[in-house]
């Protein structure tokens, strides 16, 4: 049996040779990083940055991009490619590194489960995972890290129904466990004490239910953060844990918001005096404030708060991030004390019910960028002090009772992003400079007698404004002389040389064309017949129920048009055609296409012709953007959910003006896609406003206008009560707008062959709503993991397509759906109307740009 001890050496020999001449891989005990690796590499479906190209054979696997290895061993200590967009799972042989010491793979687009094997990392101190696309649990299996410091998982789809029980139990060293943003429910388990050395516990944005264990352990614990849970049960002992947090001395942030939390606070929420600087808690009232010396935030928002906003807020000097009181019931007026706020950065007191004048000392905020005021009562002006507000960035006044006229100091805040002044009662002239030479960056519809600012903004100009103070016109006499004889004199000058100017140019050009299209009264047949090329079918873009839309390019400055010809059953009603287009080219809204002129002659035929002319939008409509045809050679065009959340906002902005805004209401009757342009920077403008009165009216329709005369909408966007002959109604609107939400929403028309039978585009998303709406919603919008699931075709171009992850992307599109549905009912009685949809579509949008979920 004995081996001959010469035997035994050449053995070893070979052994040593073996080891020099194999490449790096399979020689030692750390072979198996090596081949671990290759198995990480392999599971890698898609490296867009080509991260892992140093990943070769050629290259010691040391310094392979992201490892890094212990400099005696050379064993793997660290794997690190956080950020580089990998998509794949996560290779269970990863549990084979067995000195790895630091895991991060955040942010990219691993899919799959957190494999178990992880647990085997006896050395692991950071397991960072946040912002992919991980389903399923978080391994039990854990618990064999017991050198854990960090476990990061935040922003993933984590779904388990609860957190392992005894986990904890040998994590003594865990210090950060943050798992915000994913679908894991169940309780939280009292044994989470056992991790004694937790200083950052953020559970939110998940689904866990049921009673708060006592923290009273955890005395390291700097940040609590349980808010968008349904944790509690409503009744009066929920929030005992809070007396248990007063043996954390070192609590800075605490978040309760958006919980089921019954009861008061207990008084013992006092004694958190500390350390605490950040206090979210949406839905309780603390009883004590000015005892928080270091507070920072406060958020009481989406809470049932009644009464005048309590004065004691306003004497928490050290507030410097938010004073959030969003969405409660609060009225009486805002106190001139806010301007004690100095050091606030966001302050959000809107959907209220506060009222009175905006005090001027809001100037004295000097340190405010987000003031949003929405959603109130208040009513005199815009104080000027606004201005002095140097660092802000957003300002939300819209939805309230405003009036005069906006302090043109704001176009001298350089910073200034986002102003909405929407729906109020202003007046005056609109700036043009600074955040006023962007169109996209403000909105001022809703306000009837605004004029002037930039064109895009489609008001009407302002009268001519200069008028002399009075108080100052004994005063500066002297100078109003001087000013009146050079305005004369300029005056006289100007005039003379216009006069030349026109003179010499009537001379060359021809008199019939001789003005621009924005004064042109009326267009001939000519002028639009030679504009389209003799309505050249290759200029046809588009056909409604009112007839054909060419485009064109009309004299004098050929510029693009769009020219609708109308078919019109009865001739005649010149007179009434021209009343009525005049009309609808005084309705004007940021949202509509504007009227340029109209035409109304006889053709090369005899016969009569009618049109409108229109601006002309470059960027087609959102039929086109929606299904985009590849024979029209249409590129493949995405709108994600912002873009389609700024759609959806324009139209219904669009309708709120003609249902509630204009002198009589102007009822659509024919919203689709196809009737929504989209300009150059892709702000909606609704087209075939009133042409369902105008074409009645000339076909000799009385005013009252049913589904019989020949109006009828579009199938699939009519309501179902046109087909039974009902008067046309604005709920008739509010149906269509429904219909487009949810196409917007689903991708799906509602005359696709599906929607054939029985059901329609509004059960179909019934539904599905409550259980599984992600499976009706347009693959564009959804998250890459499910993206992947969808079937065989689709799954090839949804990996090239963006990939859009965003914590509040999933909230939006569910309350949008909730819109939608709500709109689209059968009876028209139980539809929402325009004033309702479209202060919800702006809270959502609100909530989806800017109230990012308060993270602790
Ligand atoms: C394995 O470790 C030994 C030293 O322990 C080293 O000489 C050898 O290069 C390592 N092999 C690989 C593949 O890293
Ligand atoms: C990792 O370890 C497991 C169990 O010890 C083994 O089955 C597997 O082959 C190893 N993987 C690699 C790549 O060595
Ligand atoms: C292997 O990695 C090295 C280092 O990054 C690189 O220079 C080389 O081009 C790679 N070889 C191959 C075949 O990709
Ligand atoms: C863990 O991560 C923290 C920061 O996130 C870092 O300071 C620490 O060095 C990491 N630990 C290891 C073992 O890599
Ligand atoms: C978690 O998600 C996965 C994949 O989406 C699914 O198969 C599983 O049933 C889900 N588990 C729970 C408990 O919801
Ligand atoms: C506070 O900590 C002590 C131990 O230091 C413990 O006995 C007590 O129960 C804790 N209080 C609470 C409310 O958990
Ligand atoms: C705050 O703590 C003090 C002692 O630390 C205690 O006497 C007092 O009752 C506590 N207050 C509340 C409201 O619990
Ligand atoms: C809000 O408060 C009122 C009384 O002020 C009460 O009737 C109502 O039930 C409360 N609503 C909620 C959701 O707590
Ligand atoms: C505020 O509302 C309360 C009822 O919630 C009412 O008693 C009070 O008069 C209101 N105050 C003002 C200023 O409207
Ligand atoms: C504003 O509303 C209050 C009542 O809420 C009223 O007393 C006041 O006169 C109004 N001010 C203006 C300028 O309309
Ligand atoms: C807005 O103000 C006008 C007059 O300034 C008043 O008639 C109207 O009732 C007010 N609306 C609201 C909602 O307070
Ligand atoms: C080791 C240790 O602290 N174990 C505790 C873990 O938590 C459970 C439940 O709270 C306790 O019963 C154990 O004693």
């Amino acid at each position: 049996m004995a081996f001959p001890p010469i035997s035994i050496l050449i053995i070893c020999l070979t052994l040593l040779w073996l080891q020099h001449i194999i490449p790096p891989a399979s020689a030692s005990g750390n072979e198996s990083d090596y081949l671990a690796l290759l198995k990480f590499q392999e599971s890698i479906s898609s490296d867009p940055n080509k991260i892992l190209s140093s990943w070769n054979a050629s290259n010691h696997y040391c310094n392979w991009h992201g490892i890094t290895c212990g400099h005696k061993h050379q064993r793997i200590t660290e794997l690190k490619l956080q950020g580089y967009d990998l998509r794949g799972i996560i290779s269970p042989h990863v549990g084979n590194l067995s000195f790895l010491r630091n895991l991060n793979l955040d942010t990219n687009y691993f899919h799959g489960e957190i494999p178990a094997e992880l647990g085997r990392l006896f050395r692991l101190q950071n397991l960072s995972l946040m912002d992919n696309a991980l389903t399923g649990e978080i391994p039990i299996n854990l618990k064999g890290c017991t050198q854990l410091r960090v476990i990061s998982a935040s922003l993933n789809q984590l779904n388990g129904t609860r957190l392992p029980n005894n986990m904890f139990s040998t994590l003594f060293n865990l210090q950060d466990l943050e798992i915000a943003g994913n679908q894991i429910s169940g309780s939280i388990p009292t044994s989470i004490s056992n991790s004694s050395s937790l200083q950052i516990l953020d559970i939110s944005d998940n689904y866990f239910v049921g009673k708060v264990p006592s923290l009273g352990y955890l005395k390291d614990l700097r940040r609590l953060n349980l808010a968008f849970n349904n944790l509690g049960s409503g009744s009066n002992n929920d929030l005992g844990f809070i007396t248990s947090l007063e043996n954390c001395s070192k609590l800075e942030a605490l978040s309760l918001s958006s919980n089921n939390f019954g009861g008061n606070l207990p008084n013992s929420i006092a004694n958190l005096t500390t350390q605490l600087s950040e206090l979210y808690l949406g839905g309780k009232i603390p009883p004590i404030f000015g005892k928080w010396k270091y507070l920072a935030s406060l958020d009481l928002s989406e809470n049932n708060l009644s009464g005048a906003i309590p004065l004691q807020i306003f004497s928490l000097s050290s507030l410097s991030k938010l004073l959030d009181l969003f969405h409660n019931s609060l009225n009486g007026s805002l106190p001139i004390e806010v301007g004690n706020l100095k050091a606030l950065g966001t302050l959000d007191i809107s959907e209220n019910h506060l009222s009175g004048e905006i005090p001027r000392t809001i100037g004295e905020c000097k340190s405010m960028e987000n003031l949003y005021l929405q959603g109130n009562l208040f009513n005199g002006t815009m104080p000027s002090s606004l201005a002095s507000l140097k660092g802000l960035i957003h300002l939300d006044l819209s939805q309230n009772n405003l009036s005069g006229s906006i302090p043109i100091g704001l176009q001298n805040i350089l910073v200034l992003e986002y102003l909405n002044v929407s729906f109020n009662m202003l007046d005056g002239e609109v700036p043009t400079q600074g955040v006023f030479r962007n169109a996209s960056a403000i909105s001022v519809a809703g306000n009837n007698k605004l004029c002037g600012g930039i064109p895009k903004l489609h008001l009407s100009p302002c009268p001519c404004p200069v008028k002399f103070k009075k108080q100052s016109k004994y005063r500066h006499l002297k100078f109003m002389v001087i000013i009146i004889c050079v305005a004369v004199c300029v005056c006289l000058l100007l005039s003379s040389i216009l006069a030349i100017y026109w003179r010499r140019k009537r001379n060359k050009t021809s008199s019939s064309t001789a003005q621009t299209i924005g004064q042109l009264r009326m267009v001939s047949y000519q002028n639009l017949h030679i504009a389209t090329e003799g309505f050249s079918t290759v200029n046809l873009i588009g056909s409604g129920s009112f007839g054909l839309v060419y485009k064109g390019r009309l004299e004098p400055d050929n510029k693009f048009v769009a020219v609708k010809v109308l078919n019109l059953q009865k001739k005649g009603a010149n007179k009434s055609f021209i009343s009525e287009c005049n009309a609808l080219k005084n309705v004007r809204h940021r949202n509509l296409v504007k009227i340029l002129t109209c035409c109304s002659s006889i053709d090369y035929k005899g016969q009569e012709f009618k049109a409108l002319v229109f601006e002309y939008m470059s960027n087609g409509s959102l039929e086109n953007w929606l299904h985009p045809s590849s024979e029209s050679g249409d590129l493949p065009r995405t709108l994600d959910l912002d873009r389609r959340l700024n759609i959806l906002c324009d139209v219904a902005s669009a309708l709120h003006y003609l249902h509630h805004e204009c002198e009589q209401p102007i009822i659509h009757c024919d919203l689709k896609p196809s009737n929504i342009l989209l300009d150059e920077d892709m702000i909606v403008h609704v087209s075939d406003f009133g042409l369902a009165s105008l074409v009645s009216t000339l076909n000799g329709v009385s005013k009252k206008l049913t589904s019989t005369t020949g109006i009828k909408g579009t199938i699939g966007y009519a309501p179902p009560e046109y087909g039974i002959g009902s008067e046309i109604s604005t709920l008739g609107d509010v149906y269509s707008f429904g219909i487009l939400v949810l196409e917007m929403l689903t991708g799906r028309r509602p005359t696709e062959e599906m929607f054939k039978g029985g059901l329609n585009l509004h059960s179909y998303v019934k539904a599905a709503y409550t259980n599984n709406l992600w499976e009706i919603v347009d693959s564009i919008l959804l998250p890459m993991q499910v993206q992947e699931k969808t079937k065989s075709a689709m799954e090839e171009i949804s990996i090239e397509e963006p990939i859009h992850k965003h914590p509040n992307e999933e909230k939006a599109i569910h309350s949008l759906f909730g819109i939608g549905l709500a709109c689209s009912v059968e009876s028209s009685k139980e539809r929402l109307n325009m004033i309702d949809v479209t202060r919800d579509l702006n809270r959502i949008r609100n909530a989806f740009r800017s109230h990012e979920i308060s993270r602790v």
